[in-house]
């Protein structure tokens, strides 16, 4: 194993390295340039989050930002939108048993009238996929899944577009539809213009990915915008999920103590 420092702490703005190997026998060198970026998920004791849309139980974690750097706006054709008006702040921890976020978001308008539940996308709303074995495929794999979480007229609503196969785990039922087993809370803060979002993953969710220290998945988080004329677009923590889906480009999310 080769150890070594960063100059800066590792999240989700790439810090480029550069390895350079020399080989004693020929001389040559092996020079290898990558981005470094990753959403680092820390351990939080079990009991400690409650899931009810009030954040004073994540002081101890740190938040990821997704603005103005982190749109996309494929296929929007209606006025222009001012982005700096969005912003999405969210954490993410883990404990035994379940994986929880908490995601901000400020949106002078929270729109979403979805008549059917698997429409939730196309208005304010969460869209979050996992690569649970870390596979990077180009296409949806078995090992991967997409869930939604949305207010609808002021109710929460829960959506799993896709669920990881049962081959891996043998437990029955995980398909496509409402997913209840997601314990989750939205609220909207209208003086504030603030989205409340805080939800909690049950093993069925993200299995075959395990609770552990050093475990690595990716993801892929977008959250929507729409403010009563249409989906105006979203923020990303990669691509892969908000336009041509698939884990390949997906952001590494790994759990650290
Ligand atoms: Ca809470
Ligand atoms: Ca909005």
């Amino acid at each position: 194993m080769l150890k070594f420092k960063t100059v800066s702490p590792i999240d989700m703005t790439g810090q480029k390295i550069v390895f350079k190997a020399l080989f004693t026998e020929n001389e040559n060198f092996l020079i290898q340039e990558s981005e470094l970026k990753a959403i680092l998920t820390h351990y939080i004791k079990k009991g400690s989050i409650r899931i009810d849309a009030a954040f004073s139980d994540w002081q101890t974690i740190d938040s990821y930002c997704l603005d103005i750097h982190n749109t996309n706006s494929r296929g929007y054709t209606g006025p222009a939108f001012d982005w700096n008006k969005f912003i999405v702040k969210f954490k993410c921890a883990w404990d035994e048993s379940r994986l929880y976020f908490s995601v901000i978001v400020k949106d002078d308008i929270h729109f979403n009238a979805a008549s059917k539940d698997d429409l939730i996308w196309q208005g304010d709303s969460i869209q979050l996929a996992f690569d649970t074995l870390n596979t990077g495929t180009i296409g949806w794999d078995a090992d991967d899944n997409q869930h939604g979480f949305a207010l609808v007229n002021g109710k929460p609503v829960s959506y799993c577009w896709k669920a990881t196969s049962s081959k891996f785990d043998a437990i029955p039922g995980k398909e496509k539809g409402p997913a209840p087993d997601i314990e989750l809370a939205i609220s909207r803060n209208e003086t504030e213009k603030l989205t409340l979002y805080e939800f909690a993953y049950p093993f069925a969710r993200y299995s075959p990915f395990r609770l552990q220290e050093g475990s690595i998945m990716r993801i892929c988080l977008v959250v929507n915008n729409n403010n009563g004329d249409g989906r105006i677009g979203w923020l990303e923590t990669s691509k892969g999920l908000g336009g041509n889906p698939g884990p390949a480009d997906f952001i590494k999310f790994i759990l650290v103590k």
